[in-house]
């Protein structure tokens, strides 16, 4: 199943963010449990050989219950493909503002005929663990409604006005906000703030998400922010990961060993 499919029926769904270059790390997390990762090759320079290998770690780490996803770092159709070879849960496209980006992300991510995507999934089936992998196994699953995602973000005031057309779009399958992006181009610093036109943005794509039925997810670090989050219907959030874990772990770590 995919992430959006479950997030229509139990939610909030809390995701891992992943940009180690390590499959290790990878799988540590994976074996939390988190219902799904994300592979950022946005804001890491992670090469295609290594996110496939992060794809199949957090697979055979978790059993498929973590489902991994990838956010590609441009909409071109090369990341597209490498990222769905793989064998990952699906994508997560940043910055798309209107619905002529949406369809050409359809186009490249989606099967004739739908959309024109390449026949070639020879790595898929190292992200599944349960022995019934191969490419017909995937070409079917590639097929169904609720078999891969395309998650789309949306993260400026043009992708805000457009939300609609972008949702209404055939072919995505959920809608992904990325609050750092959003208020930078609302002018606001930070990742999370109440400010009413922040506010009014954030309450717009959720109503559309209502509206047509899709589920939408956000970056959602901070206990403040996700509490937030949920109360405004948001269904599938990333909470942690491997920059943040290490980080404020160790942080934790050097404070109690200077208070001995
Ligand atoms: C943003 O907040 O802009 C993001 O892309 C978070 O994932
Ligand atoms: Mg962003």
């Amino acid at each position: 199943m995919s992430l959006t499919s479950l997030a229509r029926t139990s939610s909030p769904l809390l995701g891992a963010y992943i940009s180690f270059p390590s499959p290790f790390s990878a799988h540590l997390l994976s074996r939390l449990s988190f219902p799904w990762a994300l592979i950022d090759m946005e804001h890491a320079p992670l090469s295609p050989a290594t996110m496939t290998s992060l794809v199949h770690a957090i697979a055979a780490g978790s059993r498929n219950a973590t489902l991994p996803l990838v956010r590609i770092p441009s909409h071109a159709v090369e990341w597209v493909k490498w990222a769905l070879d793989s064998g990952a849960a699906g994508i997560v496209a940043p910055m798309v503002q209107c619905a002529e980006e949406a369809a050409a992300l359809v186009r490249h991510a989606r099967y004739p005929p739908e959309g024109w995507r390449s026949v070639g999934p020879f790595q898929a089936g190292g992200a599944d663990v349960t022995g019934e992998g191969g490419v017909g196994a995937y070409l079917a699953k590639a097929g169904r409604e609720d078999g891969v995602d395309l998650i789309v973000m949306i993260e400026s005031v043009l992708g805000v006005e457009n939300s609609g057309e972008i949702m209404r779009t055939k072919g995505v399958s959920g809608v992904f906000v990325g609050p750092v992006d959003l208020r930078a181009s609302l002018g606001l610093p930070g990742s999370h703030g109440e400010e009413e036109v922040y506010m009014k943005a954030l309450e717009r794509v959720i109503r559309v998400g209502k509206e047509i039925g899709m589920p939408v997810g956000i970056f959602s670090t901070g206990g403040e922010a996700l509490k937030a989050h949920v109360k405004m219907g948001f269904s599938f959030m990333l909470v942690t990961g491997d920059v943040m874990a290490l980080t404020e772990g160790a942080s934790a770590a050097l404070r109690i060993s200077m208070q001995i």
